[in-house]
């Protein structure tokens, strides 16, 4: 965290540092600039869900950063191993990652002691769908896609029930640009 951050955006425009890489957040992002201002790449946690890392490329033409996943089930079977979590990894990761965005409108709803049953099931559902979506860096929807999910029973249950969690959901479906690669042309000196 930076307390001077538009000082130090400044720095990076006058010194034409085309992109810049950092971690931390948990959430796979990608947040362009205007012309000229630098591009930050922000990659997941390696230890969450869907345990990403960024390949870079560097040549004279340009810088790449394409996001990548590790895949522990493949070696897992290499290795012959049986735990059954190791071998399902990327299920296993994601649906830990589910139960605790899910867990999220439970307590909501524990707070406002509305036990709607199938219905706090559904909306539990999407809360944790749109969670995994930001946190991976899948959060790119179509104008359309977002009218839909604002549109869904799901959404209207939260709403008629939450302040917190509709606009929490409205803020996971802000992105206009990938967040999982990005190439940036290097102008010749
Ligand atoms: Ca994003």
């Amino acid at each position: 965290m930076l307390d001077n951050a538009d000082e130090v955006k400044k720095l990076f425009t006058e010194y034409q540092v085309p992109i810049v890489f950092s971690g931390h957040i948990h959430a796979q992002d990608i947040l362009g600039g205007t012309t000229g201002d630098p591009q930050e790449v922000v990659t997941s946690s390696f230890a969450m869900t869907d345990q990403a890392y960024g390949v870079i490329t560097l040549n004279e033409q340009e810088i790449t950063y394409q996001r990548e996943n590790l895949s522990v089930d493949e070696w897992a079977q290499a290795q012959g191993l049986s735990n059954p979590d190791l071998l399902n990894y990327r299920d296993y990761l994601q649906d830990l990652f589910l139960k605790d965005s899910q867990a999220m409108t439970y307590s909501s709803a524990y707070r406002t002691g509305d036990f709607a049953g199938t219905e706090l099931t559904a909306a539990a559902d999407l809360v944790a769908e749109l969670n995994w979506n930001f946190f991976t860096g899948h959060d790119l929807y179509t104008a359309d896609e977002k009218a839909a999910i604002q549109n869904s029973a799901e959404y209207q249950f939260l709403s008629s029930r939450s302040d917190f969690l509709p606009s929490y959901l409205d803020s996971l479906m802000t992105d206009t640009t990938s967040d999982l690669e990005i190439s940036i042309p290097l102008s010749k000196k």
